[in-house]
Order: structure tokens, then C-alpha cells, then sequence
């Protein structure tokens, strides 16, 4: 017989805390597309990470559903990868838990993300906030996930979900499979158009510095005439040309061209011009993807049913690591 050659498991989740930015869209969800063709994915919207900071109840509800549909409009089919929403899958809280009790204080004092967030979120610096790494840790672990398509941000957390995957199965024997990050193709890594020294970001308060995904192109067009540049008049790359190198590469992400074709294409033409033509080139980028969603958000039973599904499948294959885990712990177990 032929031996199938078994394909690698790539995960991968992404937080409904607001609606994504073109810099979630060309640093991140772009990329799970080209994966979702070459390995065995599940994908999902990390709402349990999400409340380690305060949401609105209605907008979060929101935020979910259209996370949700945006993974399918992104392109990613719900029938060939697992697409699941993480509350809906009672086994990543419950790994978790466990997982918490396998993780120093000491380790997870040092993630800066936890650093970080106690500073901007000073007046609710929760447990939750401080366990979020083991949470993400129990999303890896319950599918054997082999590989994680993250940003930069996210190693540390990545580095944890191995240090606590070896350490469990130095304790009982092979359980987890140790996850290694899987580095696609440098994704643009987009910055804030109000303040191009900080990145784009989907919960910034200033709705001026990011394009939403969902944006229309009146609001694309307007938020790139106001970003900020500088006074030199020159599309050219540049150190201390931070607006101008920001707008460079998300026309490049979005067009496939070269910086110094962009420079040629530009040059003597004022940063009117550019601005419009960035602008134009995220409208293009963004239409088919939008397109989608504005179709599918219409299409609540059908979504709400992809939901219950993948839900369904997902807590199947994440059960199995669960029961493998508590066995080897000493849970009791029924005999009949
Ligand atoms: P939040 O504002 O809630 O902290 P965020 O917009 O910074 O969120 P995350 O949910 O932390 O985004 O990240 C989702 C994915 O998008 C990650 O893989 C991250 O690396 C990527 N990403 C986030 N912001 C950018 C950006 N500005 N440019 C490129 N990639 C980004
Ligand atoms: N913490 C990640 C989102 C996330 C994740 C995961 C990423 C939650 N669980 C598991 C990869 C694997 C973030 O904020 N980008």
C-alpha cells in the first residue's frame, strides 16, 4: 500500500477585540490562507483571551460573529479546516486550568505582554490577564499542533506552550507534541497612520490610526489623506521617514511592488498623489474580502451553523489530549 504522507497541524487563533486592522489582515490573516492550503489547520476566534480586558457585552457578541465570518471571507473554508470559536469548545478552559498548575509564578512574570498590559490596563490588572499564556498554551496542545503561525509578539507565549508541553511530558511521558513557530513569508508589519513610531492596532482608541478591515472606501480614502508623513515631499525610504516607509510597504503588500518601484513610479509627485494611490490599493485589496462578509453576515443560520459543527469537531479531537492528560495525572476514571 502507498503511504500517505501525513500532513504537518498548523493552528492558529486570533482575538475578537475589535474589528481587525489592514495590519491584522496583511501581517497575519492573509497568510492563514496560503497555510490552509498546505498543512491540516484549525483556526480559531480567541474570545477567552479577549475578556482579560473589559468588553462591552453587545459589541463583543458582535465582534465574535464577525471575526467569525471574516475567517470565511478571508477565504478559509470551514469545511476543510476546523474554524472554531474557543468559548464554544469546553475543553480549552478546562486544559488550561490544568495547565496553570504546570506553570511557574516566576516564568509568567516575565512575559512582556503581561508587562505591558498592566501598564495600559493599570485599573484591571486580573488573573486572567497574568494566566493568558497558558490558556494559549491549552489552544496549542489540545490539537498536537505541530506548527503556530505567529507574529513576533506572540514567541514568548509560544516559547511557554513548549517549555510547559516539555515539562508535562518529562513528568508522565509523551502527551503534547512540543509546537514550534512556523515563520511565513515576513508579513508586512503595518504602523499606526496617526503615530507611525507605534503598530496598528485593532483596540487603538484614536480610530484615525488603523484601517479596519471593514471600512468603507470613503474611510480608507479619508484616514490615508490624514496620515501622518513628514515635510520632505520625497516617496523614498528612509530612516526617520516613518509615515512615508509605512505607507511604502503597505503599497507594496498590496500591489507586489518593489520599493524602488514605488520610489520610481512617485518620483516628483507629491504625497497627494501617494496617498491616493495607497489608499486605492487597500480599497482593492480589502473589496473581495468585504464583498464576502457583507454576503455571509446576512447569512446567520448558516454561520451559526459552520459554528456548531466545528465546535462540535473541535471538542472531539481536543477531548482526546484532555482524557490523555488527566489519566496520566491520576483523575479518576469509570471503569464501565
Ligand atoms: P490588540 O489591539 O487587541 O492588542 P492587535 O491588533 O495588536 O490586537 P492581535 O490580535 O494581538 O492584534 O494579533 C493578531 C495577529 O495579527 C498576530 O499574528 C499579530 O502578529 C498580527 N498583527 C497585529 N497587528 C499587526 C500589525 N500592525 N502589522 C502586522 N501584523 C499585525
Ligand atoms: N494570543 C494571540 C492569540 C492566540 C493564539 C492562540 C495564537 C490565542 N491562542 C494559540 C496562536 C495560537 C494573540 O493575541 N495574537
Amino acid at each position: 500500500m502507498e503511504e500517505q504522507v501525513k500532513k504537518k497541524k498548523v493552528l492558529s487563533l486570533i482575538q475578537p477585540s475589535g474589528t481587525p486592522t489592514l495590519g491584522n489582515y496583511l501581517g497575519a490573516l492573509k497568510n492563514w490562507n496560503e497555510i490552509a492550503e498546505e498543512y491540516d489547520c484549525a483556526f480559531g476566534v480567541a474570545d477567552l483571551h479577549a475578556i482579560t480586558v473589559r468588553q462591552d457585552p453587545a459589541k463583543f457578541r458582535e465582534q465574535i460573529r464577525n471575526m467569525y465570518a471574516l475567517l470565511i471571507a478571508i477565504g478559509l473554508d470551514p469545511e476543510k479546516n476546523i474554524l472554531f470559536v474557543q468559548s464554544q469548545v469546553p475543553t480549552h478552559a478546562q486544559l488550561a486550568w490544568i495547565l496553570d498548575c504546570y506553570t511557574q509564578f516566576g516564568e509568567m512574570s516575565r512575559m512582556t505582554q503581561f508587562k505591558d498590559k498592566s501598564k495600559t490596563h493599570a485599573d484591571n490588572v486580573n488573573v486572567g490577564l497574568f494566566a493568558y499564556p497558558a490558556l494559549m498554551a491549552a489552544d496549542i496542545l489540545l490539537y498536537q499542533a505541530d506548527l503556530v503561525p505567529v507574529g513576533a509578539d506572540q514567541k514568548q507565549h509560544l516559547e511557554i506552550a513548549r517549555d510547559i508541553a516539555d515539562r508535562f511530558n518529562g513528568i508522565y511521558g509523551q502527551t503534547f507534541t512540543s509546537p514550534e513557530p512556523l515563520f511565513v513569508k515576513e508579513g508586512a508589519r503595518v504602523m499606526s497612520l496617526a503615530d507611525p513610531t507605534k503598530k496598528m492596532s485593532k483596540s487603538d482608541a484614536n480610530p484615525k490610526g488603523f484601517i479596519s478591515m471593514l471600512d468603507t472606501p470613503d474611510v480608507i480614502m479619508k484616514k490615508f489623506k490624514s496620515a501622518v508623513t513628514d515635510s520632505d515631499a520625497c516617496v523614498k525610504y528612509a530612516e526617520g521617514k516613518d509615515g512615508v516607509n509605512n505607507l511604502m510597504s503597505i503599497y507594496s503588500a498590496c500591489t507586489g511592488k518593489s520599493y524602488d518601484a514605488i520610489e520610481a513610479e512617485f518620483a516628483g509627485k507629491g504625497y497627494g498623489d501617494f496617498k491616493v494611490a495607497v489608499a486605492e490599493a487597500a480599497i482593492e485589496e480589502l473589496r473581495p474580502v468585504q464583498d464576502k462578509f457583507n454576503q455571509l453576515i446576512n447569512e446567520r443560520a448558516y454561520l451559526e451553523d459552520c459554528m456548531k459543527q466545528n465546535a462540535e469537531i473541535a471538542t472531539k479531537i481536543s477531548q482526546r489530549t484532555l482524557d490523555k492528560a488527566m489519566k496520566k495525572i491520576g483523575f479518576y476514571q469509570f471503569k464501565g
